[in-house]
């Protein structure tokens, strides 16, 4: 049994600039798992002098570093949190006490923006057709595959996750569907990311995304 309630995963590609704030600000009784992927920013130094536990994952890819995060984790809870300062770790409490009291077995952060810059036009389209795809296929009423989130992590490993780049939240989505978790969606602040945007904050990144989640909707025969 691990002396934490709950294993926070951050994966980690070159976010010196955030991660001081960010582990600086976890909840009592929540550890933070830094995985990183190949930073050349001096991250997982950072992240180590910060109390952090970090894991080295070589593989590239958001899907391997959150896995890698989880397969290392031991508390009962597990959660997820990008670790560019868009979210706080001191808000991640509510995905994790609903999980925590028994009344849903997924519970994800719905990105709410702080601020105008905090989300940009072609990553909210991307993400409300989404959602609008996966209310339609699954049934839940879910509004954004946001990327705070939390479950049990016993739960998480029966899912036998493949998926090792960006459709790895959803691949976590439609199997927990699948299953007929209680799933339950509520809101959490985005802020601007701090340091360069990677993912889909690029238009190419958004593109990379979709690309990987279209093959998954694809392969679970939608
Ligand atoms: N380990 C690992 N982490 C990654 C990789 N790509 C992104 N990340 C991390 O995953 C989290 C989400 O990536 P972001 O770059 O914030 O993606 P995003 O929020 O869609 O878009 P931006 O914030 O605009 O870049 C961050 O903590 C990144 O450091 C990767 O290939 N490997
Ligand atoms: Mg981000």
């Amino acid at each position: 049994m691990s002396e934490y309630r709950v294993d926070i995963v951050f994966p980690c590609l070159n976010e010196a600039g955030a991660l001081p704030w960010l582990l600086g600000r976890l909840p009592e009784g929540y550890r933070a798992i830094v995985v990183d992927n190949g930073s050349t920013d001096g991250s997982a130094e950072i992240a180590s002098s910060a109390g952090a536990t970090v894991v080295h994952e070589t593989r590239r890819g958001f899907g391997a570093a959150a896995h890698a995060g989880l397969l290392h984790a031991s508390a009962a809870i597990v959660a997820f949190c990008d670790a560019d300062a868009s979210m706080d770790p001191q808000d991640l409490p509510l995905v994790v006490d609903p999980v925590a009291a028994g009344e849903a077995d997924l519970v994800l952060g719905r990105r709410r923006p702080t601020t105008a810059g905090s989300w940009p036009l072609h990553a909210r389209i991307a993400n409300t057709t989404l959602s609008w795809r996966l209310r339609r296929i699954t049934g839940v009423n879910i509004y954004d595959l946001g990327p705070m989130r939390a479950a049990r992590r016993e739960d998480l490993l029966s899912l036998d996750l493949q998926d090792r780049r960006s459709g790895y939240p959803l691949e976590v989505f439609l199997k927990a569907a699948a299953r007929g978790w209680r799933i339950r969606e509520v809101d959490t602040p985005y802020a601007p990311r701090v340091g360069r945007s990677k993912v889909t904050g690029t238009v190419r990144g958004t593109l990379t995304a979709i690309g990987d989640m279209s093959r998954l909707l694809k392969e679970a025969g939608r």
